[in-house]
């Protein structure tokens, strides 16, 4: 069988700014974990991924049929609003633009928030999160996403600090109000564009 083709989306920093690396970022080789506490148990008989709120039609999906959604490969970098930067990091999900068009999206939806089994929630304005890059992935490098790195499924944002990418993920609910999430809350910016570093609010 051959190799699904890889999307390169790395070149999205030209969208907001001139450097691939973000200002105050410094490039990584390994692959650093940053949890807020441990990593959760997941069990693939009870777990289901669950999509409400402003929506056309609310839908609850099981594993299997979450992996039967139209997947894509994508090269991304990933940057830690700790100052760490990974490039080229290949993963393997469903965009979050075909998991909006499968629920439809109501039009009076303009915020999100994502949902995940540590408790753990962040939240993006609608444009920021209804992007082709933003990928709920279950693979990284060709294999299964490791556990400590949010599998087995995290969502990945190359184009925001990764505290909007929620590790463990299991549900999205489309908002008509924005609303904030775990770090969003503490003081962390809800738009988090690396290349204006949006660190703080
Ligand atoms: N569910 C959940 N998702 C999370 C976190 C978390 O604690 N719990 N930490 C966030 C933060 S602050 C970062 S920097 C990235 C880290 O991802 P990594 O551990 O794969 O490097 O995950 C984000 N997603
Ligand atoms: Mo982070």
């Amino acid at each position: 069988m051959s190799q699904p083709a890889v999307r390169d989306v790395t070149g999205l920093y030209r969208e907001f700014g001139d450097e691939r690396l973000p200002p105050g970022q410094r490039e990584v080789e390994r692959f650093p974990v940053l949890s807020m506490g441990e990593t959760p148990d997941w069990n693939p008989e009870t777990w289901t991924f669950d999509v409400g709120g402003a929506v056309e039609t609310a839908r609850s999906f099981t594993w299997d049929e979450f992996r039967d959604l139209p997947r894509e490969t994508q090269r991304q970098d990933f940057h830690c609003v700790t100052g760490w930067s990974k490039f080229d990091c290949e993963f393997t999900g469903v965009t979050a633009t075909t998991l909006l068009d499968t629920v439809g999206v109501a039009s009076d939806a303009v915020h999100v928030m994502f949902h995940a089994i540590d408790g753990y929630t962040t939240d993006l304005p609608l444009d920021a999160a209804a992007r082709d890059e933003v990928l709920f992935a279950w693979s990284y490098d060709g294999d299964d996403l490791p556990r400590e790195h949010g599998g087995p499924l995290r969502v990945v944002t190359p184009h925001k600090y990764a505290y909007k990418g929620a590790k463990w993920v299991d549900g999205v609910t489309l908002l008509t109000e924005p609303e904030r999430g775990y770090w969003e809350q503490r003081g962390y910016s809800v738009t988090a564009n690396p290349w204006a570093e949006e660190r703080y609010s």
